[in-house]
């Protein structure tokens, strides 16, 4: 019993040491061939920006109808391409070749850095991959820069400082984070309770959440768990008091008529959670992987519709032959 014990404690204490690498998806969509960014996410590579750690393995799927590339280096954007029609520099760490439809491309990330890559044939596509050593254990924002909490930010117009904090210190999907945060009055230093804000969050470019909320004495909290990796904007816009403005005057129709300047920004990464997901591949837009091809999409309908109309006209002149042929009989 107890030889049969320090076995399975021994094998509990491998497996919690032993490190796998992750393997990622990424999808380029379905429309990914068009400039104008008519795909379903409204990226070209999707998620467009990524955080790994040395040692992941990155897959680029195939969902468009066009080949692609996946070529590291310093793509033109939408713009250079559609105003300059300049192509991209390719830099030689990277580089997949074209791509058929439905094929992928791999490739693992052995060194830490930041890698922009775009699409040769398509160079509007563009996306990056931020490796780093391992996950950090000390919070940051999206550019990497080490954050000391809490975070104060001033409205542009000075009147309001916000302080924010948020647990666990590094974001992490799958896991509960609590942001915290508090107002002041910069010129008093005293806490300003009953404003009224929205509390939202960007991630990769679109907005994610959005709550309004009236803060008490000692501040407010929001919860939220995230599914995917990714920077993320941590926005309190429209700040205001009723009290504050109705002292500077600005009541219109016994409305308060707030500044809507009145916002702070804070950026922060999030990182894949290597304990909430298995090693395995995950889809982070699987349901992109059904998008049909409306060629295809003709050909199904079509020629079903082609047959069974032909078979109707085949029906209706069949009895019209028949009574003929026994009437002679
Ligand atoms: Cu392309």
């Amino acid at each position: 019993m107890k030889i049969f014990h320090i076995f399975l404690i021994t094998i509990l204490a491998f497996s919690v040491s032993v490190v796998y690498a992750e393997e990622y998806i990424i999808d380029i969509p379905f429309g990914a061939y068009n400039p104008e960014l008519n795909t379903p996410a409204e990226v070209w590579y999707d998620p467009p920006q990524i955080f790994v750690t040395v040692g992941d393995k990155i897959t680029w799927y195939n969902d468009d109808r066009e080949s692609h590339t996946v070529t590291s280096g310093d793509g033109p954007g939408r713009f250079g391409w559609m105003d300059n029609k300049e192509f991209g520099t390719a830099d030689g760490i990277f580089d997949s070749g074209n791509f058929l439809p439905g094929e992928s491309w791999s490739y693992e990330f052995k060194e830490s850095g930041n890698f922009s890559y775009f699409c040769i044939i398509h160079p509007w596509m563009e996306g990056i991959v931020i490796v780093e050593k391992e996950i950090p254990d000390f919070p940051h924002d999206a550019t990497g820069k080490k954050l000391e909490f809490p975070l104060l930010e001033y409205t542009p117009d000075r009147n309001i400082e916000v302080n924010l904090s948020w647990n666990p210190p590094v974001i992490k999907t799958h896991e509960k984070v609590q942001f915290v945060y508090q107002f002041y009055d910069p010129k008093t230093n005293s806490n300003l309770a009953k404003m009224k804000y929205d509390f939202i969050i960007f991630q990769n470019g679109k907005e994610i959440f959005r709550d309004e909320g009236l803060n008490q004495i000692g501040g407010d909290y929001r919860n939220f768990v995230f599914s995917d990796s990714g920077s993320i904007i941590v926005r309190i816009d429209g700040i205001h008091s009723p009290s504050i403005l109705a002292e500077e005057g600005v009541t219109v129709f016994g409305e308060v008529e707030y500044s809507s300047q009145r916002s702070v920004d804070f950026t922060a990464a999030v990182y894949d959670n290597p304990e909430k997901t298995s090693h395995e591949t995950y889809h982070i837009k699987p349901a992109q992987r059904l998008t049909v091809y409306y060629e295809l999409m003709i050909f199904i309908i079509l020629i079903p519709a082609v047959m069974f109309i032909t078979a109707l006209l085949w029906q209706k002149r069949k009895p019209d032959v028949k009574p003929t042929k026994s009437s002679a009989v």
